[in-house]
């Protein structure tokens, strides 16, 4: 009896020990600002690919025979275009298959070339500048609309419901400038006329000098391109030069930290897109918001997590296609990925962008954005 005990408990420790030996680990990189002022969108397209990696592991993947377990290895490109490729460099030569990321267009436009020169494929769930996809890189692709959709939509919603007087403020950052172009042209498509336009960057707080330039100008709606960190105080500066006009901004400064940031200077004459439906009419959106928190110590979802989820989901996808974690085998197969994501159905035209990309216009209403 106490033989075949002991037989059994070296078979089990045996067939164990051959499954473990079988794992092939997979790593995949994510890549976003993990520290500073933009450190709560980071963390949240982290996350996003967290949970999409854990759920895969839970189901089980298996390609060319073995099981795969897939690994996150996230880097810090704190938000900065140099840091960044630093960061890009660094995920190539950790021989990482595949990256989600980077969060700010910035980053992702000159990282994009360091992925392509090392035949890795890059999946932006947050990047909206138009020109990531336009390089023609054959493995960079976005999970979120860009920023010809956002532009118009906020420029048409702002001559169309705002007020044809229409001030601009950029950040000079490659998202903050390019949509703040898309946006003027559709102000000026909608009848509305740009009174001006001026900029800052994405470091400042102060913005006093070029709101009373502003001022001067008597705008009836004040856009403002750029992210939370710069748009949250600059819309306690409105209300202190008693700026009358009406607030509008891109999915970088539609979150909820802008409302923390403004304090009591945001109320109902505030306004914000996001690319994307609203998360509570995402298809995967609710189940995916109350296991988000579960996860992760009670977080909210701030913007990207749905679309960093379905990053990662078209990685493994692709690789469950090619049967293969080689990026040349399975970089091809991300173009014909077709499955039900979290942010909605997961399809990429042919330079790389979300199909049928959806943008939702916000108000602030009784201390929330509520989508219009
Ligand atoms: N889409 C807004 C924030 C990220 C970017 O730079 O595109």
């Amino acid at each position: 009896m106490k033989k075949s005990v002991l037989a059994l408990a070296v078979m089990g420790f045996g067939a164990a020990g051959i499954a473990h030996a079988q794992e092939v680990v997979v790593k995949l990189g994510v890549a976003a600002p993990l520290t500073g002022a933009q450190s709560h969108l980071g963390k949240d397209i982290e996350n996003g690919a967290r949970m999409a990696i854990e759920d895969y592991n839970a189901k089980g993947v298996t390609l060319d025979g073995k099981k795969v377990k897939f690994e996150l290895m996230p880097e810090d490109d704190q938000a900065d275009p140099r840091t960044a490729t630093t960061v890009a460099q660094r995920l190539s030569d950790a021989g990482v298959k595949g990256v989600i990321g980077h969060l700010n267009s910035g980053a992702s436009i000159p990282s994009s070339r360091i992925y392509d020169q090392a035949g890795i494929p890059m999946i932006s769930p947050a990047s909206t500048n138009p020109k990531l996809t336009q390089q023609s890189f054959k493995l960079v692709y976005r999970t979120i609309a860009n920023d010809v959709q956002q532009g118009l939509a906020i420029g048409k919603y702002a001559a169309g419901h705002l007020g044809k007087k229409v001030a601009i403020i950029d950040d000079r950052t490659a998202y903050g400038q390019g949509l703040a172009d898309e946006v003027e042209k559709a102000v000026k498509a909608g009848g509305g006329t740009v009174v001006g336009r001026e900029f800052t960057t994405d470091k400042a707080t102060d913005f006093m000098a070029i709101l009373t330039k502003v001022k001067s100008k008597s705008p009836e709606v004040v856009v403002y391109s750029g992210m939370d960190s710069q748009a949250g105080p600059m819309l306690r500066q409105i209300k202190q030069l008693g700026i009358g006009a009406k607030f509008i901004t891109g999915d970088g400064g539609c979150t909820a930290e802008i409302i923390k940031l403004a304090g009591d200077a945001i109320g109902e004459t505030a306004y914000c897109t996001q690319p994307g439906l609203p998360l509570d009419m995402m298809p995967g959106g609710k189940g995916f918001t109350e296991r988000y928190k579960k996860r992760f110590n009670n977080s909210e979802v701030q913007i990207y997590a749905p679309y960093a989820y379905d990053a990662a989901s078209a990685i493994i996808e692709a690789m469950k296609s090619a049967g293969s974690a080689d990026p040349a085998k399975y970089g091809p197969a991300i173009a014909k990925v077709n499955f039900p994501g979290v942010s909605g159905k997961v399809v990429f035209d042919a330079k790389g962008d979300i199909k049928d990309g959806a943008v939702t216009v916000y108000q602030f209403k009784g201390g929330q954005w509520v989508a219009q």
